[in-house]
């Protein structure tokens, strides 16, 4: 590889001076601005990633999700769709703040040396970006950074996050076995139209669903799988809101699964009828989030730990009826920010087991895995439903005994089609919730009728330095700063049915706090004062 090369390159993609940068939960998110020498940089490290993995392709997503308009973000993609290896985070980490041109084409070529890489072999990277404008520009840096790599490169242009983890695995399974689907967008919408009129098995939807996608990337694809999408087979009849992406400055703004589930509201420009079913992509379209207004309580919300509930309960049946269980074992995977009766309720009702894991997808994503059949969501709406190579296997072999046994097991292998299984997908999500429905014949009411949420409350604390908090038990505890987490279960002890844990943001400069007890006001209230406990610590 040409030393000389990508140091030319790189001098068009300067870093800003003075800034740090972290490979964090979501990748490198920060203002666009930037962006332009990282995302660079992220180029050189998909080169590497990619050559590493015997010249699988890497895939890399320019996206800022939910954050405003004006930021960008770029992360990469591991070649069965998910997310870049936590040991690699580092080396990303360290890359990308090589403090100029010089030492950076010497980290390159030092950290090729310490992991084996043969440079000279081939290497391919695929990339996505959703519709902010400094997306554009962005992918510059990028395939600079792939041609002074002599990487092949595939720009894919606009996609949703899960889109382009989707197309990532097509690549890398393509013509084996395991091959996942055919590598294009329009591959996308066929498997899952498909897969959706298969899962639904004759039944049909009724009422119109109403979808806000947050003027964010998801409102262009989801006009697109409508296309495919013939609304005789299945009486699902969709009305998208929220779909500008030619004024960037309406991204995410007052709308979107984020807005919905912080604000407890729904988007502010639109006005949903009493009953009328709802939900919210965010602006790359991996978090979901349902709700309807109801004539006499008003706004009420169904997020992630309700979407977790209702796969969780549909699949457990599935699996009963077919009689599959003695051999898929089926598990939930939540965080620390599940409210407390949606545990109780997989874990007594449903007699499922639950794992906590910290925020962030990978976490879950990761012990989700360890199950035959893996449900995990966080509570903001990003989730999916994983099957093993096993369920397939049984799913496969069984011969049904029984009309009912059969149509357990067609809609089971329907449904493993239809959830995407590389990541969070908004729209299958999306599409498995309206299947469950039209299963169970429910109502949104009649699902959030099947457990009653405790009062819980969000605090964002400002603290002089957040590094100072340092968590064990899955984020439920403080581990750090020292007598801390005592005066936390202190507070708490005083109040019936109470839970309460500080963190800091891998997000934000900024502590989390989350409480939850018996009622309203009593939720509020230990949330304020466990934040002004983690503020007395905060230096
Ligand atoms: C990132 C994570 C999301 C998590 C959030 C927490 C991914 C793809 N995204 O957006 O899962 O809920 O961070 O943010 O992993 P926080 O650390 O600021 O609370
Ligand atoms: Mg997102």
């Amino acid at each position: 590889m040409d030393r000389d090369l990508i140091l030319s390159a790189s001098k068009k993609h300067d870093i800003v001076p003075g800034k740090v940068y972290k490979y964090g939960t979501a990748g490198f998110r920060m203002s666009a601005d930037l962006l332009d020498g990282v995302t660079f940089r992220v180029g050189l490290l998909s080169a590497l990633r990619s050559r590493k993995l015997n010249g699988q392709a890497i895939g890399v997503m320019i996206t800022a999700s939910h954050n405003p308009a004006v930021d960008n973000g770029v992360k990469i993609v591991d070649p069965m769709g998910d997310m870049l290896e936590q040991e690699w985070e580092a080396h990303a980490t360290n890359l990308v703040n090589a403090p100029s041109h010089d030492e950076l084409v010497d980290y390159f070529h030092k950290l090729a040396e310490t992991l084996k890489i043969d440079l000279s072999a081939p290497g391919k990277v695929i990339a996505g970006r959703d519709t902010r404008p400094s997306g554009k520009t962005l992918v510059t840096a990028l395939s600079d950074a792939l041609a002074a790599t002599n990487t092949t490169y595939v720009d894919y242009k606009i996609l949703t996050t899960p889109q382009l983890h989707y197309l990532t695995r097509c690549v890398n399974t393509e013509g084996t076995p395991g091959a996942y689907g055919e590598v294009s967008e329009t591959g996308y919408y066929n498997k899952l139209i498909q897969a959706f009129y298969r899962a639904l098995r004759g039944r049909t939807i009724s009422g119109k669903l109403s979808v806000d996608c947050a003027n964010g990337v998801g409102g262009p694809k989801l006009n697109e799988l409508l296309k495919h999408h013939d609304p005789s087979k299945t009486g699902l009849e969709v009305k998208v809101y929220n779909d500008d992406v030619l004024r960037p400055e309406v991204l995410n703004l007052d709308c979107g699964a984020d807005f919905v589930k912080t604000r407890q509201r729904a988007p502010v420009s639109v006005k949903p009828a009493p009953g009328e079913r709802w939900c919210s992509l965010d602006g790359d379209a991996d978090r979901l989030i349902y709700y309807w207004v109801d004539p006499e309580t008003g706004f009420f919300m169904l997020d992630g730990d309700r979407i977790a509930t209702l796969a969780a309960s549909f699949i457990a049946d599935l699996i009963r009826t077919a009689d599959l269980q003695d051999n898929v074992r089926i598990g939930v995977v939540q965080t620390a920010y599940a409210n407390g009766s949606s545990t109780k309720y997989v874990e007594q009702h449903l007699q499922i087991p639950v794992v906590f894991t910290p925020t962030g997808v990978k976490h879950l994503h990761h012990a989700a895995c360890s199950y035959d059949i893996g449900v995990y969501f966080e509570a903001n709406g990003h989730g999916t439903v994983l099957f093993s190579q096993n369920t397939w296997a049984e799913v496969k072999r069984k011969e049904p005994q029984s009309p009912a046994q059969k149509d357990a097991l067609e809609t089971l292998s329907a449904l493993g089609d239809l959830i995407n299984q590389t990541v969070g997908d908004a729209i299958s999500d999306m599409l498995m919730v309206e299947v469950i429905l039209a299963h169970k014949g429910w109502s949104l009411r009649d699902w959030a009728m099947t457990y009653q949420d405790l009062p819980n409350r969000l605090v964002r604390v400002e603290v002089g330095n957040k590094d100072l908090f340092q968590t064990t038990d899955a984020e439920r505890k403080l581990s750090q700063p020292e007598h801390c987490q005592d005066d936390i279960d202190k507070v708490v002890k005083k109040y019936t049915n109470a839970r309460s844990f500080a963190r800091a943001s891998g997000t934000e400069n900024a502590c989390r706090v989350y409480a939850e007890a018996a009622t309203r006001s009593e939720a509020d209230e230990l949330a304020n004062k466990v934040a002004a406990i983690v503020k007395a610590y905060g230096g």
